[in-house]
């Protein structure tokens, strides 16, 4: 066990956009932390992090992976680490919201030579709305034609002044000097001195003592301003900016120097449970944790990667899954470098743990010590937007492409797969083209089993606009025993509140009260397949009104052939038409963009609901059939260069127009035919 106080550990998720340099910098933190003895990279394979052979091969972080150690600061101090690298790319950003679920703060990366891109702001974006304490890194400073003067004052400009830098470069960028520190470098002397002012009047700020002190013209003492500027960015109020280049670890000891002193520790945060009573985090406080990560991996085997909240877990032990109530066993208790994995004895609040083959947890699940039933808020992972019908590639592949998807999607919280029973196709649903691209290679590598995936068929319905009558006898005469079932009925247009959608209307026994079900599952079998393109019938009332029987040939099955019969010919009469699926769908994009996105929205038969603003971007909101919406995450993407996100929900059905109709019952008919 970590022998470290609490108050010790600075938990924290590195954030940003793809290629920001969020990797690179967390292999020179590792290398010079000593988790790893040389300085891994992402360009040639040997990060850390990227180690999984999708990160490898696509050259992109793709999971959320976390690391914890020991840091030792040239003046002693030891600290425990717990970071997790994340994600930048789009496709991938249910993992940054499930580090960020768990994590006490956030470091977000920026490319010097790029400033801050749009999945800067997207990291920004989730920190402000979890309330994070947040630092910024500046990397790249190694690079030609870079600035970090000019980068901080496009921070300064977007997010305000209270980003301060913690750490400064020369000129040349050949040295980073602390604010903090003493002894600065001759040509940073004034600037630094000039800064330390500015943190030193947000130090006061945090307690009414040191404010009192300071206006009163005296000087705080070192340790009053650490936990004075401690205050201020646990309060949000000081966003202290570092400067470093991950590649030649220009400023990483600086910047973990700074992290040390600036980042707050578990105890600062103030975790409650789901009910909102505070969690004591205390080693000696019942056990409370929560799985923010699933992973089957080959390299690291079947593990639950849990964030613990408060309280000490022993390996060897029983704990409960307060989600799903159940009593679980603990064997191992593993902290996780990547590949390297180490067992460990106890693990306590701040610590994030991986526990291999847990029987009766998942994703998601929060876990407690026996005897009690502590549970914190699930994560909200987001919705996947973009959805493909899954084929195996070669018939007979089916049971192996069951298994293949099904281990994707538990890996994977924003990957679902469903059966859509009307179209009878396996979907596959996620964030984005590159993600389920990744999912089908995973599916091939582990599973053996080769997938394509096509543009999903929509469910549509079929009802009536009017009302009309049909009547079937179905008649066979054909030696032994004939059957004999003869229906009339009426069909009306009715609203799905409506209870009652049958209505016996016969008298005087024209067809005997037993054979009643029958004629009315043949109605629900006819429903099941409408008489336009063999969809789904919805909103439709039917009322049997007369028939005939026959003594001896009726039977329950001729029953329900002319009641299926009768209906379709009646609904054929009640001027039929198609419904589709009409989805409500919320656009976010920065403002330049509004032209475009109306307009292509109008194209694909949508109609604008509202238009506003949220969190600085522009909101539109439609409404737009699903038919025209199932490639919309790729072109959103090429419309707005990535700098645009949605939501989709369904909303209800609707008339498709005639000339899209014609197009799909003539599809339906051909492939009928083929059939
Ligand atoms: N020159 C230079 N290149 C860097 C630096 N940090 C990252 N890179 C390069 O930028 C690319 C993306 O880096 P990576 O760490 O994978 O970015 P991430 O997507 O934010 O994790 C890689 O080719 C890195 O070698 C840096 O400090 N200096
Ligand atoms: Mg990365």
């Amino acid at each position: 066990m970590k022998n470290i106080a609490i108050s010790d550990v600075r938990n924290f998720a590195i954030l940003g956009h793809s290629g920001a340099g969020k990797t690179t910098l967390l292999d020179s933190i590792l290398f010079k932390m000593g988790i790893n003895d040389r300085q891994g990279s992402p360009d040639n394979g040997s990060s850390m992090s990227d180690y999984t052979d999708e990160e490898r091969e696509h050259k992109i972080s793709i999971w959320a992976t976390p690391f914890d150690g020991i840091y030792t600061s040239k003046s002693g101090k030891s600290v425990n680490l717990v970071m997790t690298d994340t994600p930048g790319y789009a496709d991938f950003y249910g993992q940054v919201v499930s580090s960020c679920a768990v994590a006490d703060a956030s470091l977000i990366v920026i490319d010097a030579s790029a400033g801050i891109q749009v999945g800067t702001n997207r990291a920004w974006r989730l920190a402000v709305a979890r309330s994070m304490p947040r630092g910024i890194v500046v990397t790249g400073l190694d690079k030609d034609n870079v600035s970090f003067e000019g980068t901080l004052a496009a921070i300064q400009e977007v997010w305000g002044k209270c980003c301060r830098p913690a750490t400064l470069p020369t000129a040349d960028a050949s040295a980073v000097a602390s604010v903090l520190g003493a002894n600065p470098p001759e040509e940073l002397a004034d600037r630094i001195a000039e800064i330390k002012g500015a943190l030193i009047e947000y130090a006061a700020e945090t307690d009414d003592t040191l404010l009192e002190k300071y206006l009163g013209g005296e000087d705080l003492s070192p340790e009053e301003i650490s936990s004075g500027l401690h205050g201020a960015v646990h309060a949000g109020s000081l966003i202290p900016v570092f400067a470093v280049s991950g590649r030649t670890m220009l400023g990483v000891e600086e910047m973990l120097d700074a992290i040390s002193l600036l980042f707050p520790s578990p105890e600062d945060t103030g975790i409650k449970d789901v009910e909102g009573n505070a969690l004591a985090v205390d080693p000696d406080a019942p056990f409370c944790g929560h799985v923010w990560r699933a992973v089957n991996d080959p390299f690291v085997g079947q593990l639950s990667f849990v964030r613990v909240f408060s309280g000490t877990l022993k390996s060897d032990s029983e704990m409960f899954n307060a989600t799903t109530d159940e009593k679980e066993r603990v064997g191992q208790l593993l902290i996780v470098n990547g590949k390297k994995q180490e067992k460990v004895a106890a693990v306590t609040a701040g610590d994030v743990v991986a526990i291999p083959k847990l029987k009766n947890t998942s994703l998601n699940d929060s876990l407690c010590a026996m005897g009690h039933h502590i549970k914190v808020t699930p994560i909200e992972f987001p919705h996947p937007v973009t959805s493909y019908a899954v084929f195996p590639k070669s018939k007979g592949d089916e049971d192996k492409l069951a298994t293949g998807i099904s281990r994707v999607a538990e890996d994977d919280p924003t990957i679902l797969v469903q059966r859509n029973e009307e179209t009878s196709e396996m979907i596959i649903a996620g964030m984005g083209d590159v993600q389920l691209e990744v999912a089908v290679e995973k599916m091939k590598k582990r599973s053996n089993v080769e997938v394509e995936l096509r543009t999903p068929k929509v469910a549509y319905r079929e009802t009536i606009t009017a009302a009309g009558e049909g009547h079937y006898k179905h008649k066979k005469q054909s030696g032994g025993r004939g059957q004999y079932g003869d229906v009339y009925l009426r069909v009306e247009p009715c609203s799905p509140d409506d209870e009652e959608t049958f209505v016996n209307a016969i008298v005087g026994g024209a067809i005997p009260g037993n054979f009643i079900p029958a004629v009315q599952k043949g109605l629900v079998d006819g429903m099941e397949k409408g008489p336009l393109a063999g969809y789904k019938v919805i909103n439709v009332k039917t009322t049997l009104y007369d028939g005939s029987y026959h003594d001896v040939d009726s039977s329950e099955i001729a029953f329900k052939i002319a009641g299926s019969r009768a209906l379709h010919e009646a609904m054929e009469k009640a001027r039929p038409v198609l419904l589709e699926p009409i989805m409500e769908i919320k656009v976010m994009i920065p403002g330049d963009f509004m032209g475009d996105v109306n307009g292509d929205l109008s194209h694909k038969r949508g109609r604008i609901l509202g238009m506003g603003s949220e969190n600085g971007m522009q909101v539109i909101t439609a409404e737009a059939p699903q038919a025209e919406l199932f490639k919309y995450s790729s072109e959103l993407r090429s419309m707005t260069g990535g700098r645009g996100s949605f939501e989709i929900r369904f909303l209800r059905y609707e008339t498709v127009p005639s000339n899209v109709a014609q197009k799909v019952i003539a599809a339906a008919q051909k492939e009928k035919e083929e059939e």
